[in-house]
């Protein structure tokens, strides 16, 4: 061959790498090719019936702030023509699931295709990120709306793909909730775990129970050490109390965005520990009755009972009121009902518990708790849902058809595959995302650490357990240091790219110094949008 050829031939097999598109999580295959479709003003949305009707007009809000084209979403009976074409498969392609799509652009059109409007939209979110930075603004700006020439197939390895926010520790109104929702799904992930009851307060309102939200719902305020708030903002009035609460319309409210986004909320209500505001509310429910009041925000602690009393009848009337009302609030198949770090102490000195221990033949505190959890499972079964918990729910066996989280570790989580239950993988080692993420000097006070590439070596399916039964996997964010809806984000990202990539993308796929540059590009996307987010990418050398 002669030289010149081959020099044109590497060129353009260099061109082509450095134009590969920055997408993340990382398409199963995506091929592209010269050329380019562009939106404009004369552009159409084409759907093909109701279902994807929802998602084009989904699409033409997304874009009309930015490029200030109000495109039209167009109902037709004939095959496309020109324009962005999105289709529901009328026969199934079983390589795509319910979540998959393929994605070709040309210079005459986008087509989208899909089995499930999800599909759909998971193929607008990879849309929106062919498109320029600042396709992600809200406000109008003058930019040619290039989309490259692609095909892409595109699937997810896991159907778990979650975050969790911790609204308790500290309280977000439901406009960061929604943000918090929509960035995450931006990221193809499709479940948001709202840890909606702790310690620190009671953050869900249930009627007939006001007390749960006029006491368990505030605490005292206290100071930092915060990098972006010096103190915790207080109510205005004479109280100086901190905190809040979601009434049942906001939680409706929240519900709706999630499902326009496919995001299905798995609701957690922490029992039979971290209830202190719970307790406080509600004294008659430890073992001892004391009068605590909620809990300004220590760890973990044995000294005061934020435990349930678990010989005491009430606690399960109680609860049976509160998970009747979570159940009908969440559409989703899950209660999460925590069950994680319960001292037991107070369960040993207690004569209800002790006198039930007697009759159930259970032979000590973890049988206790595990007939507790037995018994939740049954309430939150009466009400059509399943129990999802901490690991911990092991101790003293696990409720018949209990999923676990597993976060201490992952041996939990192997235990409980091996006797046939469903886990979802949240190990605290590769995705806790209130650590550290970077130099200690320019982070936000914290704790410990968990890097970025720690979060992308992460690996839910262990050896030697059924594949089938790892449903994915979850990252955390406990609100103990993270006082407000700005620095959740900042702790969030880009931290969350890494494990969308790691629930979505084949495994096979990783390659961290490859994965950075993508970031990189996606840096300009959280810009674009005002979202602040860390720039701690690689690994502190102290
Ligand atoms: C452990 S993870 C907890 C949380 C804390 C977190 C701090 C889990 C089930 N329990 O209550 O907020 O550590 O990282």
């Amino acid at each position: 061959m002669p030289k010149h050829l081959l020099l044109i031939i590497v060129l353009i097999a260099y061109i082509n790498c450095i134009a590969q598109p920055k997408i993340i999580p990382q398409p199963v295959s995506m091929h592209t090719s010269p050329g380019y479709f562009s939106i404009n003003k004369q552009t159409k949305v084409i759907v093909y019936g109701a279902d994807s009707k929802k998602v084009g007009l989904f699409l033409s809000s997304l874009l009309a702030a930015p490029t200030g084209y109000k495109l039209p979403v167009i109902n037709q009976k004939a095959t496309a023509t020109t324009g962005i074409v999105l289709k529901l498969n009328y026969t199934p392609k079983p390589d795509l699931g319910d979540e998959g799509y393929t994605f070709t652009s040309t210079k005459r059109n986008i087509i989208i295709t899909a089995n499930k409007p999800q599909g759909l939209f998971y193929g607008i979110q990879t849309l929106m990120q062919l498109l320029p930075p600042s396709i992600e603004g809200h406000k109008f700006v003058k930019a040619k709306w290039k989309v490259p020439a692609v095909t892409i197939i595109d699937y997810p390895r896991f159907g778990w793909r979650g975050l969790m926010l911790d609204v308790s520790r500290h309280f977000f109104p439901k406009e960061v909730i929604k943000d918090y929702i929509n960035q995450l799904a931006k990221y193809k992930m499709n479940s948001f775990h709202w840890h909606l009851t702790d310690d620190n307060g009671w953050r869900v309102e249930i009627k007939g129970l006001p007390q749960l939200t006029d006491i368990g719902a505030w605490r005292a305020p206290r100071e930092g050490p915060f990098l972006f708030v010096s103190h915790e903002d207080t109510e205005p009035g004479e109280k100086a109390t901190y905190g809040g609460y979601y009434t049942q319309d906001d939680i409706r409210e929240v519900v709706k965005y999630a499902q326009e986004r496919f995001v299905t909320i798995v609701p957690e209500v922490d029992v039979p520990a971290h209830s202190m505001a719970l307790i406080a509310s509600m004294p008659n429910l430890s073992c001892t009755g004391l009068q605590y009041p909620v809990d300004v925000g220590t760890p973990f602690y044995a000294k005061k009972d934020n435990v349930l009393c678990v010989g005491n009848d009430s606690t399960y009337l109680i609860l049976d009121k509160i998970f009747t009302q979570i159940a009908q609030l969440f559409p989703g198949q899950y209660i999460h009902m925590g069950g994680d770090e319960a001292y037991k102490g107070f369960w040993e000195k207690c004569p209800k518990c002790q006198g039930l221990a007697k009759r159930e033949g259970l032979k000590d505190s973890h049988e206790l708790q595990s007939y507790f959890v037995k018994r939740v499972e049954k309430i939150l079964q009466s009400k059509g849902k399943k129990l999802i918990g901490w690991d911990e729910i092991l101790e003293g066996g696990l409720a018949p058809e209990a999923t676990v989280m597993s976060w201490r570790g992952m041996k939990g989580g192997i235990a409980a595959a091996k006797q046939g239950h469903k886990v979802v993988m949240s190990p605290s080692d590769y995705v806790y995302l209130d650590m550290y993420q970077g130099n200690h000097f320019i982070e936000p006070h914290s704790f410990y650490k968990l890097w970025l590439s720690d979060c992308y070596s992460f690996e839910p399916v262990p050896d030697s357990v059924d594949t089938n039964l790892i449903l994915g996997g979850q990252g955390n964010l406990w609100s103990e240091a993270v006082p407000n809806g700005r620095h959740a984000m900042y702790m969030t990202w880009p931290r969350g790219m890494a494990l969308a990539e790691v629930f979505w993308s084949p495994r096979g796929k990783r390659d961290y110094d490859e994965f950075v540059t993508r970031v990189e590009a996606h840096f300009k996307r959280f810009d674009a949008a005002n979202v602040k987010v860390s720039r701690s990418i690689y690994e502190p050398l102290v």
